[in-house]
């Protein structure tokens, strides 16, 4: 591929949020390029997230990139919650106005719009590492990277940074307008897939007096796993048997259910933390997912979020070029924070309500034991849940 010197949109970043970014544009007739530091096989093989809300399947259906996700994902209609040996179902259509989730792995969405930018999309370069964003309050930024050996630039009317939390574009905000709010989780999750078909048709959500368990799934015969463990632990360091004994006993319930081993093919584990970046733009420069905010994967937001800033964010471009008014790239930062600390507040709750902390209090205990069941008992609490977990409306 020739590699451009010129865009309109320059997205430096080719995880879940520049591709999507990048399709959205090109379906409205807009110019821009990707550079994605890693190589393709490596992008599409990272595996994540597993939750897409409604608004990021409506998204993908938009722009033609839902074509394998309407044929394989799986729609889920509920949750289950697990703690004191007792389970119980939160149903969310009933809850949500009919709203739902669909199980569909992050690496698939990956692979689906990479195939789509392949065949007809916005030029997509792999092995592109950005070295430095610059010139974020002039009228012509530019992208520095490295292409082959070679380093290029890339001359730009506005820059994304769909770069994830360890990239390059956050450093382009000056460091005095730069506003970090942070926190770190004094816990990780040990992470496996497994080739063994689910033990559940919805996800469980376990609290255990050894910490918390989460039963996901990638397909009909492949589940995911994850237990809470301490940060620092070596994956290597648990035989097979020992983590298959540990999840079964944290998802135990009385009345009986069994959980389904078999073969562990990958294993890891994930620190915790949430993280926000504000402002989200500063000059011509915006920042889209993980490169303005982490949160913890409990709630299942991080993949969603992603999604919805650049949906809003292809919005406010649409609307440059129609009328050529910047009110909604003005307004991208705000629009956008609002949704991220609603979500920050939800993934903060799901994870401090179903986790145990190192130094926690038998008192801290009780109060999480007290708002699972109040979730149990109450429609409202329920409902609050729900509609949090199936994601609001995108603006
Ligand atoms: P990504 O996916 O990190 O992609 C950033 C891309 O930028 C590239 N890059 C660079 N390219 C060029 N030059 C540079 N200097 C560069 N520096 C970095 C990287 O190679 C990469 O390709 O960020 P993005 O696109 O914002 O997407 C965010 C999501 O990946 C993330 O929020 C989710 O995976 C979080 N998450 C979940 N989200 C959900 O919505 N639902 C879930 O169920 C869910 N489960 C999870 C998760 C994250 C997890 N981990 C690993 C933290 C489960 C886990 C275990
Ligand atoms: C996943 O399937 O990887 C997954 C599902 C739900 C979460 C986090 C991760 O909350």
């Amino acid at each position: 591929m020739t590699t451009p010197s010129r865009t309109t949109v320059g997205i430096v970043g080719g995880g879940p949020a520049g591709l999507l970014l990048a399709r959205l544009l090109h379906r409205a007739g807009a110019d821009c390029v990707v550079l994605e530091a890693r190589n393709r096989s490596y992008v599409e093989e990272r595996q994540r997230a597993g939750i897409l809300e409604q608004g990021t399947v409506d998204a993908l259906r938009a722009c033609g990139a839902a074509e394998r996700l309407d044929r394989e994902g799986l729609v889920h209609n509920g949750i289950e919650l697990r703690w004191n040996r007792r389970s119980h179902r939160v149903d969310f259509p009933s809850l949500t106005g009919g709203r739902r989730v669909w199980v569909y792995a992050q690496t698939e969405v990956v692979k689906d719009l990479i195939a789509l930018s392949t065949a007809d999309g916005a030029p997509l370069l792999f092995d592109a590492q950005v070295t430095a964003v610059t010139g974020a309050d002039t009228d012509r930024p530019v992208i520095h990277y490295t292409h082959e050996g070679t380093a290029r630039t890339l001359a730009c009317d506005y820059i994304v940074g769909c770069d994830g939390f360890h990239g390059v574009a956050r450093k382009a905000i000056p460091e005095g307008q730069l506003h970090t709010f942070e926190r770190v989780y004094p816990y990780s999750w040990f992470g496996i897939l497994a080739d063994v078909p689910p033990s559940c048709d919805e996800l469980i959500y376990a609290h255990s007096p050894r910490g918390f368990a989460l039963h996901s799934m990638r397909s009909p015969t492949v589940s995911r796993l994850y237990l809470q463990v301490p940060n620092g632990t070596d994956p290597a360091s648990w035989s097979d048997q020992e983590i298959w004994d540990e999840l079964e006993t944290r998802f135990a319930v009385d009345g009986g259910w069994k959980l389904a081993r078999g073969p562990i093919t990958q294993r890891a584990v994930l620190p915790m933390r949430s993280f926000v970046t504000e402002p989200m733009r500063w000059g011509r420069v915006l920042l889209a997912g993980d490169a303005a905010h982490i949160v913890p994967p409990t709630g299942a937001k991080g993949l969603n979020l992603a999604a919805s800033d650049v949906i809003v964010l292809a919005r406010a471009f649409a609307h440059w070029t129609a009328t050529g008014t910047t009110a909604a790239l003005d307004a991208y930062s705000n629009t956008c924070l609002q949704r991220v600390w609603r979500a920050q507040h939800f993934s903060s709750f799901m994870t401090t309500t179903l986790h145990t902390a190192p130094d926690q209090s038998p008192f801290e205990t009780r109060l999480q034991l007290a708002q699972l069941d109040r979730v149990a008992a109450s429609p409202h609490a329920a409902a609050e849940l729900a509609e949090n977990y199936v994601g609001l409306p995108v603006e």
